[in-house]
């Protein structure tokens, strides 16, 4: 058994969506392991019987909008639900399905993570830090309860995984995830057909928005940061979508001796950061929490009130302090 610790409540969890009807919300501003988990549990709802959709308060991102064909999924803020059974998926607490679809949130039966700072909040909590994605999570919970996974949720289930694990190559990536995504290629998934439905389909506005982020890369803090930034008008001036800067956090990350990489979004008023680091000895989280943030290890991410001139000298003094007292320990 792949999740023996969550076997029992997933069962549980099931058994109180007979005859109901269910909706699987994701978080705003979706990733691919979020759509992916949400088709993909909405798909085995289906097989089970059981009438569900999936809501999201954000439009899907194109690059993984193929794996939701076919299945009802809605976005619109503020969603109005009546009377449906709520399951939340890849949502470290309960607001992070945005502030719109917040509003009207009944009470959450389930919730189906891997955050570490996700501490439950529904009443079936199935948290697993260890796994790499919610997906990974889905796709073993499913095996476990001999679940029929069909084509297309294998293909939900690994569009997921692989975004989520940097195409197995972040730390998270594990024998097990590797084991379930084996089994996802026997139930159908295309690895080759997916990556080019997933990284071959960019916009020239994506690669003119990246050019300025590649151009305003800057290292810092004795080569150990690299950082960059956008701001609304680079927006307005190439075309391009807010949702088109996945990735874009990962090119800092790449450049030789750096640790942590950080990319700002510049709003109005606000700031959005992403931060990535190379593996857990340098804990993003923990910087980001400082700035009302939060998420994983070696990924994270917050949003400030205040202009970035105000932010990023409190923010680079907090990387400075997080990156001396971590030197030394991932070497030992
Ligand atoms: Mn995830």
């Amino acid at each position: 058994m792949y999740f023996p610790g969550l076997h029992s409540a997933f069962k549980e969890l099931l058994l109180q969506c007979r005859g109901q009807k269910v909706a699987v919300v994701g978080h705003r501003r979706p990733d691919g392991d979020c759509i992916g988990a949400q088709v993909a549990l909405v798909r085995i709802l289906q097989a089970l019987n059981i009438d569900a959709f999936a809501v999201n308060e954000s439009t899907i991102p194109k690059r993984v909008n193929f794996i939701a064909e076919g299945v009802p999924f809605y976005h619109g803020a503020p969603w109005e639900f009546s009377g449906e059974k709520v399951i939340l998926v890849d949502c470290s607490d309960a607001a992070r399905v945005g502030p719109e679809m917040a509003k009207n949130l009944p009470g959450i039966l389930g919730n189906i993570d891997h955050h570490r700072s996700n501490e439950g909040f529904a009443t079936f909590d199935l948290v697993e830090a260890k796994s790499a994605a919610t997906c990974e999570i889905l796709a073993g919970l499913f095996i476990d309860c001999g679940f029929p996974v069909d084509e297309l949720t294998a293909q939900a289930l690994w569009a997921g995984i692989v975004t989520d694990t940097g195409n197995f190559t972040y730390p998270s990536t594990t024998g097990q995830v590797l084991q379930l995504s084996a089994y996802l290629i026997r139930m159908g998934a295309s690895p080759s057909k997916i990556a080019q439905l997933i990284y071959e389909r960019e916009s020239l506005a994506r690669m003119k928005l990246l050019q300025r982020v590649l151009d305003r890369m800057e290292v810092v803090a004795g080569g150990l940061l690299c950082y960059t930034w956008l701001k609304e008008k680079d927006f307005s001036e190439t075309g391009a979508t807010y949702e088109e800067t996945e990735g874009f956090v990962s090119y800092g990350r790449s450049l030789d001796g750096v640790q942590v990489a950080a990319y700002f979004e510049i709003h109005d008023g606000e700031v959005k950061g992403s931060l990535r680091s190379g593996d857990e000895t340098y804990r993003v989280d923990l910087l980001a929490g400082q700035f009302g943030g939060g998420g994983h290890a070696c990924a994270a991410g917050l949003t400030w009130k205040g202009s970035f001139r105000e932010f990023f000298p409190q923010f680079l003094q907090a990387a400075e302090r997080l990156l001396e007292a971590s030197k030394g320990r991932g070497e030992t």
